[in-house]
């Protein structure tokens, strides 16, 4: 580990939101940086629960979340938030009103807000998300809380990274359908109808609640569909005990256990990845491979045959 890396994570053990926000950019700019960090401390704690909320752009997800962030902070928990902003032209003033919406809490140390870019990855979520909730883990964040668009299919990355999936909707954001179709209906765990005082929204509920009753798995569970006003202050208790009934379903029943058993096995997956392709980087005959591939366009050679070539040419690297 680079040195200045461990002072940084001396810091960040000791409390230094500094030192935090420094190591949030060096995961940033390169994702792979998290596995020294995390090899360079005991264990990581894996204590902080993880709220996933999404939903179409302009619904209230930073409104809620900033009165999320303060009913927490009645109860002195630390919390960590990441806004996900999806860099599209359209979309380019979000981390301005998720900055400006959660403004209260900045001067607050027992909240740190971070805003990111999507780059376009899969999943509308960068990389580095998985790294940055890692941070607020060992930092010792009692909360962490992603803020992303959902607003197609590729945004639905945040299922894998959430313990708990938050959709909001709002009455004129469009029907439960347009909500159907981004394939929003199969992720939430919660499901909020915000601005309520703007009339349609126990219709859109009970639209959506219908649905979800067509869908629901799970026996025991069954998914709510709650409405508030974010910007009024109405409706977050309810929220709230939502979002505590739901964990403490799933903590004791182990789904809570097995969803971060499976993140860990995908986790490992995608380390793999990519140091599979680095390792492709250590052939020199690459002109070989560019042919063998060729042949494969034409039918040639099957994929098969070129995965064998591409391991021989790496074993005798
Ligand atoms: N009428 C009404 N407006 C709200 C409510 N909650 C949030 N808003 C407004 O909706 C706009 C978008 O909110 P924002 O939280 O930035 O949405 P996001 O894009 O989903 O994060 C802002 O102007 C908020 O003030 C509500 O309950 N009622
Ligand atoms: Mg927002």
């Amino acid at each position: 580990m680079k040195k200045n890396e461990k002072n940084l994570m001396n810091g960040l053990l000791s409390g230094d939101r500094v030192c935090l926000s420094r190591l949030i950019s060096i995961v940033e700019s390169d994702p792979s940086a998290i596995s020294r960090i995390s090899r360079s401390i005991k264990e990581v704690p894996n204590h902080a629960y993880r709220i996933g909320m999404t939903g179409p752009p302009g619904a209230g997800k930073s409104t809620l979340t900033n009165k999320i962030i303060a009913r927490f902070r009645e109860k002195k928990l630390k919390i960590g938030v990441i806004a996900v902003d999806p860099s599209s032209p359209f979309t380019g003033g979000a981390v301005l009103g998720d900055r400006i919406r959660m403004q209260e809490h900045t001067l607050d140390n027992g909240v740190f807000i971070r805003s990111i870019g999507s780059r376009g990855d899969f999943g509308g979520l960068s990389n580095s998300t998985s790294a940055i909730i890692k941070l607020f883990d060992i930092f010792g964040m009692d909360i962490v809380i992603i803020e992303t668009v959902g607003v197609g299919q590729t945004e639905l990355g945040i299922i894998k990274i959430s313990d708990c999936v938050i959709v909001t909707l709002v009455p004129e954001s469009g029907d439960s359908i347009q909500a159907m179709k981004a394939g929003l209906m199969e992720i939430g765990d919660i499901f909020i109808v915000n601005k309520s005082d703007r009339g349609g929204a126990e219709k859109l509920a009970r639209e959506i609640d219908y649905m979800i009753s067509l869908k629901q798995t799970t026996p025991k569970w069954r998914t709510k569909v709650l409405t508030a006003q974010a910007e009024n202050d109405i409706g977050i208790n309810e929220i709230m005990d939502e979002i505590k009934s739901f964990r403490e379903f799933e903590e004791l029943n182990g789904s809570l256990l097995a969803k971060r058993s499976a993140r860990k096995i995908s986790e490992l997956d995608e380390l793999l990845n990519r140091k599979l392709k680095q390792e492709l980087e250590r052939i020199k005959d690459m002109d070989k491979v560019k042919k063998a591939i060729s042949k494969l366009k034409d039918g040639k050679l099957e994929s098969e045959d070129i995965a064998e070539l591409i391991f021989d040419l790496l074993k005798r690297e």
